[in-house]
Parts: structure tokens; C-alpha cells; sequence
């Protein structure tokens, strides 16, 4: 197991849960956190042993965004050929679910991490917002096209015009949050969710994943077509053949593992 040092990565049956570990600083996102959630996340994608992964921070503050006091020297020609934010793609390729459990703010890049995430479970103190034009930015981690996708063109634009933060209710309401659930509860709640996920085929839940991810990406015609040859591709695993067996046996599934 390697140590971080700004995460924690815990694992438990085949629930990995990955911390954010800056609680001094709200768990702001500068590039080390960056390098190491996308090094955790794609090295727990290829563990057969990990079914479900897990992204959280404190009960403070999910993360109160990228790292302002990093952020505050940057000059463009070094953001473009460093390419500044481009660990988070790293997160977003991964096949293996991901479940974000948030407490406390989700602020800027905390709400675009969030969102990077298969489903998000809100304890009712959560806050999501994208304040960045309070400092003379905008949203840089796919805020402007993730939030608009999850919640429409007219909260989008009224979250990142104003900079308001919309509680957990609110983020409920609008598509942004999967589930709410009591704050003390969050984590407990947030590994249920995984466990269920991870007791299924990892190829299904795979392959569900990026099929589903797909709608935001395509047409309807294309994502259908998507989808089907998806569908048939899944005939040549060996969690079909069990599946099916399973349940005209009346017993349950024993994946494959
Ligand atoms: N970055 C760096 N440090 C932070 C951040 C942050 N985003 N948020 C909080 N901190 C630090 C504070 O500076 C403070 O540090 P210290 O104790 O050393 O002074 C510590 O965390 C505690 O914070 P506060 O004292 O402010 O705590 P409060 O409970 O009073 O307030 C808030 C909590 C309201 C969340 C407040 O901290 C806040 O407003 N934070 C900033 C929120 C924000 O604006 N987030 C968006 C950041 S920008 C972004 O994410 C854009 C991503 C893409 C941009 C790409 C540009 C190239």
C-alpha cells in the first residue's frame, strides 16, 4: 500500500474510498492533490479486487475548490504548457464507478470533482457551488459543461454568473445530487452504495458506466447504436452465461472475480 500526502486511500472488501486529506486548508485542490487522486483512482481501476470507488473529504468541506494560494501566481503561457489541470482527466477515464460523498463545501473545482464522479451523495449540510467569477475566473475542471448537463442551461448560468451556493436540497431538486442522507450517516451511506455495486458483475457495472456516460457525449442514434453493440459484446463474458444460469437455477450469481 503506498501512502500519500494530501489523500487517503482505504480499502475494504472491494470498496476502496479515496480521502482528500487537507483539512487545514478545506481540502483545496492544488496540483499534488491532483497528481495523487488521479494516481490512487487509476491504479484501484485495474484491481479486479475493486468493485466501487469511494471520493470524499472532511465533514467541513468535501474541497472549498482548486488551490487559490497556488492559483494566485499562475500566468497563462505556464497554465497551457503544463497543462495546469490536466491530471483530472486521468480521474475521468476511469471505468470503475465512482461515488462521491459530500459534506460541507463543494466549492469551484470541490463541486467539478463531485461532478466527475458516477453519483453524488449529498449529506444535508452539503454546499455546491462555482464562485470563481468572485475571483475573476471562471470555471476551469468542466463546471461550465458538467453542472449545465446535470442541471440545465438556467441554474447553470444562475450558479456561475452569481456565484450563489445551493444547498443540498436545492442540488437535489435540480439533478445535481443522487441521494441525501444525514450528515453523521454520510460515509456509512455513501459505502452501502458502493458495496451494492461492487457485489455486482465488474464487467456489467463496468460497461454500464460507459455506456450511460455515453448519453451526455452523442447523439440519441448514435448512443442507441452504442448501447446495442455493447449490449451483444457482453455475450462473450462469463458473467452472462452465470447470470442467466443463475437465476433459471433460482440461485444466486457467483461472478467473476
Ligand atoms: N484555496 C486555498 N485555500 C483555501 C481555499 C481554496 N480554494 N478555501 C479555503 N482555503 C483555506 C483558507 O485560506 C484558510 O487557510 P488559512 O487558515 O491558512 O488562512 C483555510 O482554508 C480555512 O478557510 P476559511 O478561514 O476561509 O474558512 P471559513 O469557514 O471562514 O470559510 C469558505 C469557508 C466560505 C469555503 C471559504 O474558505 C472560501 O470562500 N473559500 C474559497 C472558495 C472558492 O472560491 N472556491 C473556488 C476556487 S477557484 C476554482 O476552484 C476554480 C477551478 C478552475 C480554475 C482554473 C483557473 C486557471
Amino acid at each position: 500500500e503506498r501512502t500519500f500526502e494530501t489523500i487517503l486511500v482505504e480499502v475494504n472488501g472491494r470498496v476502496a474510498t479515496v480521502t482528500i486529506n487537507r483539512p487545514d486548508k478545506l481540502n483545496a485542490l492544488n496540483t499534488t492533490v491532483q497528481r495523487e487522486m488521479a494516481e490512487a483512482v487509476e491504479a484501484l481501476d485495474v484491481d479486479p479486487g475493486i468493485g466501487a470507488i469511494i471520493v470524499t473529504g472532511s465533514k467541513k468541506a468535501f474541497a472549498a475548490g482548486a488551490d487559490i494560494a497556488e492559483m494566485a501566481e499562475l500566468e497563462y503561457p505556464g497554465t497551457f504548457t503544463e497543462d495546469f489541470m490536466g491530471n483530472w482527466s486521468r480521474l475521468t477515464r476511469a471505468r470503475t464507478p465512482l461515488i462521491a460523498a459530500v459534506s460541507g463545501y463543494a466549492l469551484g473545482g470541490g463541486c467539478e470533482v463531485a461532478m466527475m464522479c458516477d453519483i453524488i451523495i449529498a449529506a444535508d449540510n452539503a454546499k455546491f457551488g462555482q464562485p470563481e467569477i468572485n475571483l475573476g475566473v471562471i470555471p476551469g475542471m468542466g463546471g461550465s459543461q458538467r453542472l449545465t448537463r446535470a442541471v440545465g442551461q438556467y441554474k447553470a448560468m444562475d450558479m456561475i454568473l452569481t456565484g450563489r451556493t445551493i444547498g443540498a436540497e436545492e442540488a437535489e431538486r435540480a439533478g445535481l445530487v443522487s441521494r441525501i442522507v444525514p450528515t453523521d450517516d454520510l460515509l456509512a451511506e455513501a459505502t452501502k452504495v458502493a458495496e451494492t455495486i461492487a457485489s455486482k458483475s465488474k464487467y456489467s457495472a463496468m460497461v454500464a458506466k460507459r455506456v450511460t456516460a455515453r448519453a451526455l457525449q452523442t447523439t440519441l442514434a448514435e448512443g442507441l447504436e452504442y448501447e446495442q453493440a455493447n449490449f451483444y459484446a457482453m455475450f462473450g463474458t462469463p458473467d452472462h452465461k452465470e447470470g442467466m444460469t443463475a437465476f433459471n437455477e433460482k440461485r444466486e450469481p457467483k461472478w467473476d472475480r
